[in-house]
């Protein structure tokens, strides 16, 4: 178990959630290109919702295994068992006849993952957002692990926070935990930190990805066509080049799956 807060290097390419779209991620890596001919960072929400979570899952920590330095995987609030019970992934294991242990197996991998990134030394990445006790990036470092992913404090913002047009802090009442944070506040994180971006996912976006904050902020999503309301969102990759110029690599459902696995 490493870290909680990595530190990663450019070139390198960041995706949002997954959520079981196992050919839609296959594809974002033969687009992208594959590791470890490219390095990536995947921010979090790999299992529940879609349909092959399993695939998705064992595929990135696959790759984790085989390419370590090229492939860094940031906890999402879906990777957590609270959360499997209810939306999905344990349904799918069970379904598919896979004992009970596998349920544990996976929820004590989750519960050491890292939470949050800086790439370049100027972009900060982590699934959710800012936390009102972030005072200093190496608190992250502090949160004990192996956990379950609290219901308040900085651990459980990092990964459940929604940046949204109001004043300072607001109680996140849609997600019924953590804080939506406004475009202020990501402005004095970056001044305070010496950052130049936020880069998150756990939002679905329409064009794939969303400035927010007058660039401030970003939030990106890799799961085209997500759900019914959501029909038609793209997906994307952002690619950090070694300058840390950031370019958005789009990509739409993939309509010829076999098996139809990403429609809905
Ligand atoms: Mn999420």
């Amino acid at each position: 178990r490493g870290p909680a807060l990595l530190r990663l290097a450019t070139p390198l390419n960041i995706c949002g959630d997954v959520h079981g779209q196992y050919y839609d991620l296959l594809r974002m890596l033969e687009l992208v290109g594959p590791p470890p001919e490219q390095r990536y960072l995947f921010l979090g929400d790999y299992v529940d919702r879609g349909p092959q979570s399993v695939e998705v899952i064992v595929l990135l920590l696959a790759l984790r295994l085989r390419h370590p330095d090229c492939m860094a995987l940031l906890r999402g609030n879906h990777e957590s068992a609270l959360l499997n019970r209810n939306y999905g992934f344990y349904r799918e294991l069970e379904r598919r006849g896979y004992s009970q242990s596998l349920q544990k197996r996976f929820a004590d991998c989750f519960n050491c993952m890292p939470l949050a990134a800086v790439v370049g030394g100027r972009i900060f990445c982590c699934h959710g957002g800012l936390s009102p006790e972030l005072r200093d990036l190496e608190q992250i470092n502090m949160l004990p692990r192996p956990a379950d992913v609290p219901r308040s404090g900085l651990f459980c913002d990092l990964l459940w926070s929604d940046p949204e047009y109001v004043a300072g802090w607001e109680p996140n009442v849609t997600r019924g935990c953590s804080y939506l944070f406004g475009p202020e506040v990501v402005d004095e994180f970056l001044r305070t930190h010496g950052l130049d971006l936020v880069c998150r996912a756990h939002q679905v976006v329409e064009e794939g990805y969303e400035f927010f904050a007058r660039r401030g902020l970003v939030t990106i999503f890799s799961a085209p066509n997500y759900s019914k309301n959501w029909c038609c969102n793209s997906g994307v990759v952002m690619n950090v080049s070694p300058e840390l110029v950031c370019s958005f690599v789009v990509f739409k459902e993939d309509r010829s799956s076999p098996d139809g696995a990403t429609s809905h």
